[in-house]
């Protein structure tokens, strides 16, 4: 069961649908780690493509791994990998030690060797570390004592050996030591018992020798702890754990243990104790143990004397087993006659191979709920004694497992739907639930049916479901024991609604998967195995996804190949889809995929509630505001589901009636081309109004011309920015209905996504725009409402007051020279245009040159000065149109040397574009390799990124 692996990361598929590219700024240390992790863990089925994706921990999605900005320093740091259930193999790079901020390290149920690496130390952050279910070999290092933060130490079920490191005295803030199943060796160290926040105890199955450790009675919390089948060969139980005053679970079976029993009757919460298969002696004492306790389990020892007459007194007890031993006298009269019998409750006592001589038949309660064994006693060779009592047993213990009735089939409104069940508890309603597969590592109780109610109290209160929501389908009995189940979660009661949204589903997974799910004594420790999503979930299983006709015990190396290329084509087959969408109406498939991702609606911009705002932009905090502009504050968003975008929030005078802010939205909404960047949203909520933007991963071209951007553009790269962003333009005055004059073009709202596109930005506001702040260099013209930052400014305006399409050629004029330069428009008092125009007509043109952008050719560049210049002319007139503009740009491209073979060729962009404004961008090259533009590794695997519209 435990690798029945269904569970899932959601990798392939985010990445298919991923919208948008973040820009991610991870720490540089832990890209070039991740990386080294991911290479040496082994990944057959290429589901750790997408490590860099950048989502926020806050988010519900829990895929494969979560940034924040865990420090000071401004990057972001991976702060939960969670990697489980994935079939990977290979083992455990040292370059983890390298990821600092790291909590959560899950690695559970794969197949990973090698050791765990000694630098494990340097992440003192981690609060679980996670790898039981692995083949982890080699002993435990010593700087595991340097995880001070440590809850949860889960190395259970691997190959780990040698002795237990003295320095986990340092790991104070653990609370589950959980290493059962390995082969670690040598004996307890007495530091264990420095722990004070220790409550459990799992050291079963190993190769511990020497004495049990007295002083763990110190321990304040310790509730289980299990040392079972370990060869402490001779050791005796010290007398001190009857002072563990809030124990619940001691278990010591096959332990090689002498000597005697102590009395345990002083622990008032006790509810198992198994000392069986040892050599304990002498006789078993005789107070009255806890009145709580389940389970007790002598068996197989060498006990003499006679059964405690205080046996009898215990009301929850479900098993008793005292055989094989030397247990003489008489059975107690009454025993079991004060067990409180609920429903489904039973009781076994075995008392099978002693010696006991008589049992008082009339006393002995005849209840059908009690079982008793007595074969192999002298007793059973009496006449008076029940058949039934001395039967041959050939089992020790009852089996306790159990598949429930399985609930009847149904499909909401007539379809055929095979996998809707009728909830069976409320009165019966038709719903789509999925399975969870979960196992109780110590229970606290040997049979299970008396205490499904308490059960499905406990897991749906730590889930915060309705009782109805939740059922065991069946459950089996491990080694251990320990309790495997599986678990249907059914959807809640709303009329017309069948299936749980993907958000509850991951909220679910996550409580699971971060032990977020209280703890409860009783219950004991849990771990959760896989999730299985059927049906209408079946979307979300990467496996499904795609892929479809992959099995997966395909190639695994062509699988890889396999997958990429599904995803690509599996992209396409959106954009496509989506594509059509524009143009007919919807079917069932896109219905289906537009579900997978609601956050953007494609035929409308979406409208979102301000407590989303406040959500995504962590209550628009400052370390969210990526700029400030006339119209207001502008934040990055992050979405639950990982979108990031931009938020442009107006600031008092940039708000505006309810209808002109409505029309400036459906305008906006009908805007898409390539490189402008899309409405993705709005806002207008509790007195606020918000646009929300497309995120571009590389910021504004202003950033990157400006002296201290790390690396600078270089000409063909500024030549294609300069020919994107005019033909956005151009797009906006001729194609636009009504067409749009942009009237504040410059290189700070020009952006760059994360293929170093041009993306123009912030077209269409005019009416939203507030009157900007001129510094000075422009009268203040109250009457109209002014659009424009000095520098770009049409001199025209001046006169007329009024722009025009040449007005935005002239600021787009500007930006070319900026381009050329990289000198700001107006820098020490000097602009742009006057200090350019006099050098070209001086021949002194190649002193202006921005030196940063590497070699260019001459005959590229003379054009490309000269057209920026007509460009800003003084007299409208002599100024060329858009059309020109692109019209030349493109031809400057062409005849440029240099390109490469992987930029979307120019005739190319046509063609698509000519399709209408829904354009498309995809990459052909391989998604997963590092894309050609310096420094764009930190985005790597995120792409293709599908422009909505
Ligand atoms: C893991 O690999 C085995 C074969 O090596 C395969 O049978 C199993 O289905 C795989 N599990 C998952 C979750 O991919
Ligand atoms: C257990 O430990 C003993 C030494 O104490 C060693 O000889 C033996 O090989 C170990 N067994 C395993 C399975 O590791
Ligand atoms: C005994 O069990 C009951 C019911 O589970 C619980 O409320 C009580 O606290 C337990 N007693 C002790 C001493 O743990
Ligand atoms: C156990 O006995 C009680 C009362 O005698 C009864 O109500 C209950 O149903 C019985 N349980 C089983 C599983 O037989
Ligand atoms: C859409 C959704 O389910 N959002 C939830 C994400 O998780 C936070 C808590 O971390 C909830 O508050 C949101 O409701």
């Amino acid at each position: 069961m435990k690798k029945k692996a269904t569970f899932f990361s959601v990798a392939v598929l985010c990445w298919s649908l991923a919208l948008f590219a973040a820009a991610q700024t991870t720490y540089p240390n832990e890209v070039k780690a991740l990386e080294k992790i991911r290479k040496s863990l082994g990944d057959p089925f290429g589901k750790l493509n997408n490590w860099n994706r950048g989502d926020p921990c806050n988010s519900n999605w829990t895929g494969v791994i979560c940034y924040e900005n865990a420090s000071a320093d401004g990057y972001l740091h991976v702060l939960q990998l969670e990697l489980l259930n994935m079939n990977l193999t290979g083992s455990l790079a040292p370059e983890i030690g390298q990821l600092q901020n790291l909590t959560i390290l899950d690695f559970m149920w794969n197949k990973i060797t090698g050791t765990i690496p000694k630098e494990i130390g340097n992440i003192t952050t981690l609060k679980l570390l996670l790898l039981n279910g692995n083949d982890i070999s080699g002993s435990l290092p010593e700087e595991i004592g340097y995880l001070s933060n440590l809850n949860r130490l889960q190395i259970d079920e691997n190959n780990i050996s040698g002795p237990l490191p003295k320095s986990i005295a340092n790991l104070t803030a653990l609370k589950h030591l959980h290493m059962n199943n390995n082969s670690i060796g040598g004996e307890i160290p007495k530091e264990l018992s420095r722990l004070p926040k220790l409550v459990h105890i799992l050291l079963d199955n190993n190769n511990l020798t020497g004495e049990l450790p007295s002083d763990i009675s110190q321990i304040p919390n310790l509730r289980i702890v299990q040392l079972d089948n370990n060869p402490f060969t001779g050791s005796q139980i010290p007398r001190s754990y009857t002072n563990i005053s809030k124990l619940y679970k001691l278990s010591l079976r096959n332990c090689g243990l002498l000597g005697s029993i102590p009395d345990f009757g002083s622990i008032p919460s006790l509810m198992v104790l198994d000392l069986s298969h040892n050599n304990l002696s002498g006789e078993i004492p005789s107070s009255s143990l806890s009145t709580n306790i389940t389970t007790i389990d002598l068996s197989y020892n060498n006990l003499s004397g006679s059964i405690p007459r205080s046996f009898a007194a215990l009301p929850q007890l479900q098993r008793l087993s005292l055989n094989n031993n030397k247990l003489s006298g008489a059975v107690p009269d009454g025993i079991g006659s004060n067990v409180i019998f609920g429903p489904n409750t039973t009781l076994l006592l075995d008392f099978q191979n002693n010696n006991l001589t008589n049992v008082n038949a009339s006393t002995i309660v005849t209840s059908p709920n009690i079982t008793m064994w007595l074969g192999g006693n002298p007793v059973c060779s009496q006449n008076t004694i029940r058949a039934s009592f001395c039967g041959t047993q050939n089992r020790t213990e009852d089996t306790d497992r159990n598949t429930m009735n399985s609930v009847s089939a149904c499909s909401p409104n007539g379809s055929t739907a095979p996998y809707y069940e009728y909830i069976q508890e409320a009165d019966s309603f038709c719903v789509a639930p999925f399975e969870v597969g979960m196992r109780l590592k110590s229970p606290s109780f040997s049979r299970f049916p008396a205490y499904f109610k308490r059960f499905k109290v406990y897991m749906t209160s730590g889930l915060n479901l309705s009782l109805y929501q939740f059922a065991i389908i069946n459950y089996i009995w491990e080694p251990g024991p320990r309790l495997a189940m599986n678990l249907k979660f059914f959807p809640p009661k709303i009329p017309g609604v069948y299936t749980f949204n993907d958000s509850e589903i991951q909220r679910i997974r996550q409580l699971f998967a971060e032990w977020k799910i209280h703890d409860d004594d009783f219950f004991g420790p849990h771990e959760w195995l896989n999730i299985t999503l059927k049906g209408p979930y079946e979307r979300l299983n990467p496996e499904s996804d795609g892929g479809s006709g992959l099995s997966k015990g395909a190639l695994a190396g062509v699988l890889v190949g396999v997958i990429l290329v599904t995803a690509v084509i599996s992209s396409i087959v959106v954009v496509i889809v989506l594509k059509k969408r524009m143009k007919h109406n919807n079917t069932a498939s896109r219905k289906k995929l537009l579900e997978a991702r609601k956050r953007v609606k494609v035929s409308d911009v979406r409208d979102f509630n301000f407590d989303e705002m406040a959500l995504a932009t962590n209550d628009f905090s400052t370390s969210m505001q990526i700029g400030q502009g006339g119209y207001g504050k502008v934040y990055k968003g992050i979405f639950a589901d990982g979108t990031i975008v931009a938020i442009k929030r107006a600031q008092e005078g940039s708000l505006q009636g309810e209808k002109e802010f409505s029309t400036e939205i459906e305008l906006l909404s009908r805007v898409h081309h390539l490189n402008l960047v899309s409405l993705v949203g709005y806002c207008d909520d509790e007195g606020e109004q918000m646009l929300v933007y497309e995120y571009m991963a590389n910021g504004t071209l202003r950033e990157h011309l400006s002296a201290s951007s790390k690396k600078p553009l270089n000409f063909v790269q500024r030549l294609r920015i300069a020919l994107g962003a005019a033909r956005g333009i151009l797009y906006l005055h001729n194609e636009a209905n009504p067409p749009i004059f942009h009237r504040d073009i410059k290189a700070s709202n020009i952006l760059l996504d994360h293929k170093f596109n041009a993306r123009v930005a912030d077209f269409g506001l005019s009416k939203l725009a507030p009157l900007p702040d001129l510094e000075g260099s422009a009268p203040g013209h109250v009457s109209t409402v002014v659009k424009g930052t000095p520098g770009y400014l049409d001199p025209e305006y001046f006169l007329t007051h009024k722009l025009t399409d040449k007005s935005d050629v002239y600021s787009f004029g500007v930006v070319l020279l900026e381009l050329l330069t990289g000198m700001h428009p107006i820098q020490h008092g000097k602009n742009i245009v006057r200090e350019v125009k006099m050098a070209y007509e001086s021949g002194m043109m190649l002193s202006m040159i921005d030196q940063r952008m590497g070699s260019y050719p001459s005959e590229s560049l003379e054009p490309f000065a000269k057209l920026a210049l007509s460009c800003c002319n003084d007299e409208t007139d002599a100024r060329p149109s858009m059309a020109e503009v692109v019209h030349k740009l493109d031809k400057i491209l062409q005849f440029t040397p240099g390109l490469d073979t992987t930029f979307m060729q120019p005739g190319k962009m046509d063609a698509l574009a000519e399709k209408g404004p829904y354009i498309v961008e995809m990459t052909s090259q391989n998604p997963y390799v590092s894309s050609d533009i310096p420094g764009s590794e930190l985005v790597s695997g995120t792409i293709p990124d599908i422009t909505p519209r």
